[in-house]
């Protein structure tokens, strides 16, 4: 059994024993111990096989080692087998519309038999919650908006997912003797927040090598169902759901290929036009000139001459383009650039000097700061700014003054250990500049949760909404724009709050955000986790039209977070952001002076 089958088998077994009402040390136990399994950097069965003990691995304790070994020994998972039979597993799908959490879940089985979205939304209709303990009037409208947005995110899922998954399938698949290239394309390859499937794209250089990989990609152990099967293409679904096209194609016509099945739909379309305007044809299968009916796709042989589509470039080339990156293939004006010369050089992951949002053992996070630190020299950051959380968000231990005083002690205690005596290097853990600071509650009235005399001494002050979603827009954002107004703030992290598939953004009037930034040498967050990617590409073109700051942040609670730092980056190239429009893409000298804000 694979370690992501395996992930998958501990998260059900956690969400089911939550519903079924067992004590909450259990169900994290098994969700840390899924955690754990999904970022071990080898395969846990391998490791049962050459018989080296589970419990080494932090996050698994005895029990959960056991259930592990016979996971990898025997394939199955029995206590889950059992407790399936009691609770059905549909429940854990019911426990993803907001507003519906564990305790409301059992209920409705329990006293009304539900047991799935579609039932629950029958039981509204018929009126049948109405009465329920704990369902109030206020309570049935969140659940209802919360079945809303539901139907609107299923069928998609975040790219941070997909990729956990994704990546091991390609390798297997590359090693396939006869395969010569194999890329993802579509909605992946742009990297859009979410994917609806997986389009991977294949060239192999004999016919056997075809067939070879459309049997290897069927018979992958990840595979739960094969959807469709041919020569050229096949379609799986695999065991988390997600469905993955395979199209193998003649390496001559990969680029172009490559190009159709990228996308976007719209790109396509206007790239499409842009051929015709040159009396050429484009299709999947190359760009052709003569012969071809541009009402009806080509096929090799009935199109005229190819006179492009090995590679992407060569088919923009012939079509005076620049090449497009594919995270700008959106149609926003990328081929006007591309014509023009004038696509903007976007930010890499080398370009990013530091992280801006980061978490310790001091409040929720799972690692302390030495760790923290020393994975941010490993990454080569030149600085890093820890912002543990305030008192306001009392469940993550947030620090209030005192504990701040205290924080800042160990602070003293661990750059004095590692500044090299008689030498001006950088004070920091290995070279990494340590920036003290904190993410402070925007509290309900737009003030901070932390006493003006600490927000001074920080050298990195972010403000967040945690609470009180539910004001109105205007209430929100004269809130915020009140909170980024305190002389002493410095980034406005999460701007919307929103949290993929899960929470939509509250309502608030971001240009009157962005405007209030602006006045007060603010910047705005993209916070890179992979589950918030907040702001969205959308309104990270929005802020740089304005000319608002952009700052990047993990928000990592672990080291291994720290690595989500990459999904931001496609978000800030989705947004057509250059390194000058990042704050940390700039030299520690330049981060400084923008948070002085011209003061000292
Ligand atoms: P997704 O899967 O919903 O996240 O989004 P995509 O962009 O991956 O869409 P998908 O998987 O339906 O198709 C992959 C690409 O294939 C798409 O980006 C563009 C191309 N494509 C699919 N259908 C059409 C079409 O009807 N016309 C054109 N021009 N291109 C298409
Ligand atoms: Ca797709
Ligand atoms: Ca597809
Ligand atoms: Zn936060």
């Amino acid at each position: 059994m694979s370690n992501a089958e395996m992930v998958r088998l501990l998260e059900q077994y956690a969400d089911l024993n939550e519903i079924n009402g067992e004590n909450s040390f259990k169900v994290r136990a098994y969700r840390n111990a899924a955690e754990a399994v999904a970022s071990l950097g080898e395969s846990v069965a391998a490791r049962v096989e050459a018989g080296e003990p589970l419990t080494d691995v932090k996050g698994v304790g005895k029990e959960i080692a056991e259930k592990l070994t016979v996971m990898a020994t025997t394939g199955r998972f029995p206590q889950l087998e059992d407790l399936a039979k009691k609770v059905p597993p549909s429940l854990i799908e019911l426990t993803r519309v907001k507003g519906v959490g564990p305790k409301l879940v059992q209920s409705l089985w329990r006293t009304l038999g539900i047991a799935s979205v579609a039932e629950l939304e029958g039981a509204i209709l018929a009126g049948k919650l109405a009465g329920l303990p704990g369902v109030g009037a206020k309570k049935l409208e969140a659940v209802q908006r919360g079945i809303e947005a539901y139907h609107r995110n299923v069928g998609r899922t975040r790219l941070g997912e997909v990729d956990f998954i994704v990546e091991p399938f390609l390798d297997k698949l590359r090693a396939v003797p006869g395969v010569v290239r194999l890329e993802v394309a579509g909605s992946y390859r742009r990297r859009r927040e979410t994917v609806g499937d997986v389009d991977l794209l294949a060239a192999t250089n004999a016919d056997t090598a075809s067939a070879a990989i459309t049997h290897a990609f069927a018979a992958y152990p990840e595979v739960a169902e094969v959807l469709g099967s041919g020569e050229t293409r096949s379609s799986v679904r695999l065991k988390n759901g997600i469905q993955v096209d395979l199209r193998v194609v003649p390496e001559d016509a990969f680029g172009a290929a490559l190009l159709y099945f990228t996308g976007s739909k719209a790109h396509n379309v206007a790239l499409r036009q842009v051929a015709l305007d040159h009396a050429l044809h484009l299709s999947e299968y190359g760009l052709f000139e003569g012969g071809a009916d541009p009402d009806r796709p080509a096929t090799p042989g009935s199109a005229g001459r190819r006179v492009a589509g090995r590679t992407e470039e060569e088919v923009y080339a012939r079509l005076g383009l620049d090449g497009v990156p594919p995270e700008l293939r959106e149609d926003r004006g990328e081929l006007v650039a591309a014509a023009a010369h004038a696509l903007p050089d976007l930010i890499t992951l080398a370009d990013v000097r530091g992280d801006l949002h980061m978490h310790s053992t001091w409040s929720d996070g799972r690692a302390t700061v030495v760790q923290m630190l020393e994975a941010c020299a490993a990454k080569g950051y030149e600085y890093a700014a820890l912002t543990d959380h305030s008192k306001a968000l009392a469940m993550t231990g947030g620090l209030d003054e005192a504990k701040l005083a205290r924080q800042w002690e160990e602070l003293d205690e661990v750059l004095a250990e590692a500044r090299p005596r008689s030498s001006e290097a950088p004070a920091g853990r290995a070279g990494v500049t340590l920036l003290r600071g904190m993410e402070v509650d925007i509290l309900k009235d737009g003030t901070l949760d932390l006493s003006d005399e600490w927000l001074e001494r920080l050298d990195i002050v972010l403000v967040s909404v945690h609470s009180h979603f539910e004001l109105s827009q205007a209430e929100q954002t004269a809130r915020v724009v009140k909170a980024v107004s305190h002389p002493q703030v410095n980034v406005l992290a999460h701007p919307t709050g929103r949290v993929l598939g899960e929470r939509d953004p509250y309502a608030i009037d971001l240009a009157a955000v962005f405007e209030a930034c602006l006045a007060n040498g603010v910047a705005v967050e993209h916070n890179a986790s992979y589950q918030r990617l907040d702001l969205s590409d959308v309104n990270l073109m929005a802020a740089k039209a304005r000319g608002v700051t952009v700052t990047l942040g993990s928000d990592a609670h672990s080291v291994d977070q720290l690595a989500t730092m990459r999904y931001g980056v496609d978000q800030l190239r989705r947004a057509w952001l250059t390194s000058a429009d990042v704050l940390n893409a700039r030299p520690l000298a330049e981060v400084r002076r923008f948070l002085r804000k011209g003061r000292g």
